[in-house]
């Protein structure tokens, strides 16, 4: 039987076969196909199933191909990848200027992976009723920032009902990731485009304890005007895995529009003279905060380099 799986706990999944949710298990055979992974079925796969003796649980026997898949590398020293999604169509980054503060560099660091899996993605600005005494302005400036890349930005707030309109146009009938730190309103803000989903949400306190580790899973979730989500506590971004230092510039969409007119063609765009990318930024073409991340995700590369061939 086919189904879709819409919940994973680790090594148990909740498979959605017609109206039918059926708690599977994956078979050991497939474990060990994929051995990079901690994970080998993601929330969104479309997997095969079989019932076992007891007609109410299941046992997963092979995965459909995957349109995409995004991975978040593990924390741990395994060096295995965690596979968070599969096939989404688009993923939502929801970030806040204050109440959290979402870094620039966390944000672009988020764009890059996106790029780098071709699945397209939009900044929500959360809370955009709490943004005053001038922060509208850094409001308006940092979505001009990406709008003027290309990426789609949207400012919404759960409790004027700022936005949420545009934000159901945008999910409806598609795949969505909901991406973003924990206390950035990600639950409130499911609950108020589809308010029958009741999520839980955090009191504001929570999101003080910088170090509080829960762990959690992704979850699919259907909206009832038409698509789904798939919200990811505890995930606070996903991983630039196995990025060359050229993939890096590649996927800074406004730096890779002048790449070709660099004086040198394996350029670093660091130190280089006749560098068009350094051009650009002195020029104000590129915002500096975007260099600046460039550079930051260039040196964590260039480290982690060292530490493979040491
Ligand atoms: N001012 C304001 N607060 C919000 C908004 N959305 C959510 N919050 C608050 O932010 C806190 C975290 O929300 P939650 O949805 O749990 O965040 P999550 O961790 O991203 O799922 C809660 O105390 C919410 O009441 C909003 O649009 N405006
Ligand atoms: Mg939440
Ligand atoms: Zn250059």
């Amino acid at each position: 039987m086919e189904g879709l799986v819409i919940k994973s706990t680790g090594s148990n999944y909740i498979v959605l076969s017609g109206e039918q949710r059926i708690d599977c298990k994956v078979r050991g055979k497939l474990r060990l196909d994929m051995l990079r992974t901690t994970n080998p079925v993601a929330v969104g796969d479309i997997v095969e199933f079989e019932f076992q003796q007891d007609n109410k649980t299941g046992v997963i026997t092979e995965i459909k191909k995957r349109k995409n898949y995004i991975v978040r590398k593990s924390v741990n020293l395994s060096k295995e990848n965690h596979i968070i999604a599969a096939n989404v169509d688009q993923c939502l980054l929801v970030l806040t200027l204050i109440m959290p503060e979402t870094p620039l560099e966390f944000v672009d660091r988020f764009l890059v992976s996106a790029e780098a899996y071709k699945v397209p993605a939009v900044l929500v600005f959360n809370k955009a009723d709490i943004y005053e005494g001038g922060l509208e302005d850094v409001l308006k400036e940092t979505m001009e920032i990406y709008e003027k890349i290309g990426y789609k930005t949207l400012a919404v707030s759960s409790i004027t009902g700022q936005g949420i309109e545009d934000l159901k146009a945008l999910l409806k009938d598609k795949t969505t990731m909901l991406s973003g730190n924990s206390g950035t309103g990600k639950s409130t803000l499911i609950n108020t485009v589809n308010p029958g989903l009741n999520l839980k949400t955090a009191e504001i306190s929570q999101y003080s304890f910088a170090g509080k580790h829960t762990t959690t899973f992704a979850e699919m979730f259907d909206l009832d005007f038409g698509g789904k989500i798939i919200d990811t506590p505890g995930i606070k971004g996903f991983g630039l895995t196995g990025m060359s230092e050229e993939d890096i510039a590649h996927n800074f969409p406004e730096m890779f529009k002048c790449l070709s007119r660099c004086k040198f063609y394996n350029c670093t765009h660091t130190h280089e003279p006749g560098c068009a990318v350094k051009e650009a930024v002195d020029e104000g073409l590129i915002s500096p905060s975007r260099y600046h991340s460039y550079l930051s995700i260039l040196t964590d590369s260039n480290s982690k380099y060292r530490e493979k061939s040491r």
